[in-house]
């Protein structure tokens, strides 16, 4: 299957089980399960929920192993995108090219709507049960607390409109950014019941995806749409936004995206056929276009 039906099929796959497992809309009190459905779906790439699977079945699991830490991750990642959307955060009134959830819901229901989202991820993951589910849990959260995604989020806002140096930049890139793409590699492994020296491969590959992500990420904010970026970029100038271009300009930005995907794709190529949608996944990340 090449990657673009692998994606298709995973997202479907991945909508499907996000839809059962989450309160149904007209489960009272309706407005608060409307806003978390309103912010899950469609969705996004699904990037990381599909990393997860991806990896799992790279280390001999199946699908069924993984699906359900899937959608906690994008549980996560999603309430953090409405977190992140608010007033007092980044101030975006679009999200997922739709009103963010604060302007379609207010900002009280939307805050809620973030916090039922993490409650629920942590349910997710209670009921599944697998015999791995601690050590699951403990990389999920650890990477989504203080000490990854909030660390960074923290250290990104405190930032704005400031000189930074390169290793604080990459503090916020590994922690805002890779630390939830990482352990969603990771959690792919411990699924699969794999050995520490896979997990700590997938660990590694999904640190070095995560900066070629996020760096990329930086870099389609100056280089993509004309128009869309050239607005995007006024925003992150005038809000004091540090970027990876920013600190060390477009070229120097490509190059080092690259160097991590390349990384990425040989610690996946190592796995052979097995790693094969990891790998087209590493080299497709610095090359991707929205
Ligand atoms: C509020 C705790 C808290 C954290 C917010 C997610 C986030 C941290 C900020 C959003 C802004 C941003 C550029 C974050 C970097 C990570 C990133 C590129 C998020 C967007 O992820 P995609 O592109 O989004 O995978 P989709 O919509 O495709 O899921």
């Amino acid at each position: 299957m090449n990657l673009k039906s692998y994606l298709q099929k995973k997202r479907k796959g991945i909508n499907r089980k996000l839809s059962d497992i989450l309160p149904r809309p007209t489960k009272y009190p309706y407005e608060i399960h409307r806003a978390m459905r309103y912010s899950i779906f469609p969705g996004g790439k699904r990037i990381r929920p599909i990393l997860a699977i991806a990896s799992c079945e790279a280390l001999g699991g199946k699908e069924k192993d993984v699906i359900a830490y899937a959608c906690a991750i994008e549980m996560i990642h999603t309430y953090s995108l409405i977190h992140d959307d608010l007033p007092a955060m980044d101030n975006d009134d679009t999200r997922r090219g739709k009103p963010a959830c604060h302007k379609a819901f207010g900002e009280a229901i939307a805050i809620l709507a973030g916090d039922a989202l993490l409650t629920y991820s942590l349910q997710t993951i209670i009921s599944a049960n697998h015999k791995n589910f601690e050590k699951i849990a403990i990389c999920l959260y650890n990477n989504s607390s203080t000490t990854g995604l909030i660390g960074g989020q923290v250290m990104d806002i405190l930032s704005e409109g400031k000189k930074i140096s390169s290793k604080t930049l990459n503090y916020i890139h590994k922690n805002k950014t890779a630390a939830l793409i990482s352990c969603s590699a990771e959690i792919g492994a411990l699924s699969a019941g794999a050995n520490l020296k896979d997990v700590e491969n997938m660990r590694k590959y999904g640190i070095n995806l995560g900066m070629a992500f996020q760096i990329t990420d930086d870099i389609l904010d100056v280089k993509g749409d004309e128009k869309k970026a050239g607005k995007k970029l006024r925003k992150d100038l005038s809000a004091g936004k540090n970027t990876y271009p920013g600190l060390h300009g477009l070229e120097k930005s490509i190059h080092i995206a690259k160097k991590y995907s390349r990384e990425a794709a040989k610690i996946a190529s190592s796995y052979g056929r097995k790693g094969k949608i990891l790998t087209e996944i590493a080299n497709f990340i610095s090359k991707r276009t929205s």
